[in-house]
C-alpha cells in the first residue's frame, strides 16, 4: 500500500487525543513487549497503538519460540495508523531482524514518524535472544540515526559500541559513543551496575544529567526497560520536552518496579497498575 505521494506527517491528522505507537514484539506472558507498552500507555494517559514485529512464545520461565512477521506487514501497520489516526510519538522495542529494521526505518522516514524513542532490545531478561546477530549492524546504521532518544542497558551498550560499562566514567564514554551514532539524546541505563543507586545517565551531546533512584532488590523486573521507554514515549506524546519526558518515564517505571509481583514459576513483571490500582480486585 505504498504511495509515493503520501503527505508529510504535518498534513496527517493532528489528533485531539494524545496518541502513541509501539513498534515491538508480543510477549504472550503479558509482562514485556507490546503488552507492557500498551498497559504503560494506558496508565500514562495516551491512546496506545501497536505495530507488531514478531510474536514470542513466552512465559515467566523464558522464550520458547519466535515468529517474525513479514517486514511489509510491519510497515503496513505503521502506515495504517499514521495516515488515519495520527501518531503523537512512537517507540521501538524488539525489532527481530535486519529486514524488519530496514522496513521500520523506511516507514519512519517516509511517514515522518516523530519523536521516536528507540529501546535497542537484544535479549530477554533470561538471556533469550530477541534480535538476530546480523541485525545489530542494521540497528546501528538505520535506526539509531532516526532516534530522538535511545535507551540501552549496559548489555546493549556493549553490543552496540563494544564498551564494557563498569563505572560511571564508562557510562559517559558509552553515551558519547552512542550519541556519535546519530540519536539526539542517549539514556544509558545503569540498573545492571552494582551499588545501591540505579543511576541512569542522560546525554544530549553537550551535557550529562545523572538520574539516580533507589534500587529495589526484586528479581521481578520483567518488562522494566520496555516500560521506561513506553512511559517516556507517552510523555513525549503529551507534549513534554525530552528532559521532562525522561524524568516522567523514570518516575513511572520506578514505581512500577516497586509494585512488581511474582507470577508463574519464574520472573514476574513490573506492576503497571500503580496509577490505576484503587479498583476492587486489582492485582496490587
Ligand atoms: O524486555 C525486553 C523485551 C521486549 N520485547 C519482548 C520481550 C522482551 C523481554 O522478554 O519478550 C517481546
Amino acid at each position: 500500500m505504498s504511495d509515493a505521494r503520501l503527505p508529510s506527517a504535518a498534513e496527517f491528522n493532528v489528533p485531539m487525543t494524545a496518541t502513541a505507537l509501539t513498534i515491538a514484539g508480543s510477549d504472550s506472558g503479558g509482562g514485556a513487549g507490546i503488552q507492557a507498552d500498551l498497559k504503560t500507555f494506558l496508565a500514562c494517559g495516551v491512546h496506545g497503538m501497536s505495530a507488531i514485529t514478531a510474536v514470542t512464545v513466552q512465559n515467566s520461565l523464558g522464550v520458547s519460540g519466535i515468529y517474525e512477521l513479514p517486514p511489509h506487514a510491519v510497515a503496513e501497520q505503521i502506515e495504517s495508523v499514521v495516515t488515519d489516526i495520527g501518531v503523537g510519538a512512537a517507540k521501538t522495542g524488539m525489532l527481530a531482524s535486519a529486514a524488519i529494521i530496514e522496513a521500520v526505518a523506511d516507514a519512519v522516514v517516509r511517514l515522518g514518524v516523530h519523536p521516536l524513542v528507540v529501546d535497542p532490545v537484544a535479549a530477554s531478561q533470561h538471556g533469550d535472544p530477541l534480535l538476530r546477530p546480523d541485525a545489530l549492524a542494521a540497528l546501528r546504521r538505520s535506526i539509531l540515526p532516526l532516534a530522538d532518544l535511545v535507551t540501552p542497558n549496559t548489555d546493549e551498550v556493549r553490543l552496540l559500541t563494544g564498551i564494557e560499562v563498569g563505572t560511571h566514567a564508562d557510562m559517559r564514554e558509552a553515551a558519547r559513543a552512542l550519541h556519535a551514532m546519530g540519536p539526539a539524546w542517549v539514556l544509558v541505563k545503569g540498573g545492571h551496575l552494582t551499588g545501591s543507586a540505579a543511576t541512569d545517565l542522560l546525554y544530549d551531546g553537550t551535557g550529562f544529567t545523572e538520574l539516580p533512584s533507589r534500587r529495589h532488590g526484586t528479581p521481578h523486573t520483567h518488562g522494566s526497560g520496555d516500560t521506561l521507554a513506553a512511559a517516556t514515549c507517552a510523555a513525549l506524546a503529551r507534549g513534554l520536552d525530552m528532559r521532562a519526558a525522561v524524568h516522567s518515564g523514570k518516575e513511572y517505571v520506578t514505581a512500577a518496579i516497586a509494585g512488581s509481583y511474582p507470577l508463574g514459576r519464574g520472573l514476574g513483571p513490573v506492576g503497571h497498575f500503580w496509577r490505576v490500582r484503587d479498583l476492587p480486585g486489582s492485582v496490587n
